[in-house]
């Protein structure tokens, strides 16, 4: 098995399933605007940006507000969804995500977080990972979205790695997109259907097993 690839990994959906948070507190905020915001309204929102899954929900809503309420709303929501990342424990670590890890470390091989969440590093921290990774990237350090390549080629860097001896491992379109445009390895978590574009699939995080990863990393 070769050594010289690294990881880079999304947050939201691949470590830990934070969207169902996110959820509670979009739908909140769309209840008090007057609106129904519904779990599959809720899907439009993974690995998009916090300001951008406003404007999705607004105009899902069909409501029109100025900057300054939309920045109201956006630090009320952000206040709602900490209340939950606060309560966060290790047992909230998706299926199969730290036997990976163990492997990764064992076998000397880098990883690096790729996450649009601004609050990255707290989640990290509350499930216990926080020092385990090489490098975070995350909602503060880029200036363009996935599915712009940004993200993943700053952990590419901080990694010291070549982009196409990278692996991202991503549940959103816009993520695999992402690591698509940055001529990386891309493992999609989720539906094949959806995550089409991504070099392998998985349905969910408990498909990393020891074969599959010696399949990626030959
Ligand atoms: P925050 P990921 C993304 O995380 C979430 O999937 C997305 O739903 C969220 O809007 C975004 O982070 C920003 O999160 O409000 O915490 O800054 O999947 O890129 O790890
Ligand atoms: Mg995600």
């Amino acid at each position: 098995m070769k050594k010289e690839i690294a990881f880079i990994f999304d947050l939201d959906g691949v470590i830990v399933d934070t969207a169902k948070y996110h959820f509670l507190a979009w739908k909140n905020l769309a209840d008090s605007l007057g609106f129904v915001f519904t779990e599959e309204h809720n899907e439009l929102l993974k690995g998009v940006s916090r300001v951008r899954s406003l404007e999705i929900l607004l105009e899902i809503g069909k409501v029109t507000l100025s900057e300054e309420e939309k920045l109201k709303l956006l630090i009320s929501k952000n206040l709602e969804y900490l209340e939950f990342v606060n309560k966060m424990t290790a047992d909230e670590i998706l299926p199969s995500i730290t036997n990976l890890l163990d492997y990764l470390d064992a076998n000397n091989i880098k990883y690096a977080l790729g996450s649009a969440s601004k609050n990255a590093p707290l989640i990290l921290e509350k499930v216990g990972l926080l020092n385990r990774f090489t490098a975070i990237v995350d909602g503060n350090d880029v200036s363009k979205a996935k599915p712009d390549p940004e993200v993943f080629l700053i952990g590419a860097k901080k990694l010291n790695m070549k982009p196409e001896n990278c692996v991202v491992v991503e549940d959103a379109i816009a993520g695999v997109e992402a690591a698509n445009a940055a001529k990386m390895i891309s493992i999609g978590i989720g539906d094949a259907e959806l995550l089409g574009k991504a070099t392998y699939v998985l349905k969910d995080t408990a498909g990393f097993t020891m074969d599959f990863l010696k399949n990626v990393m030959k």
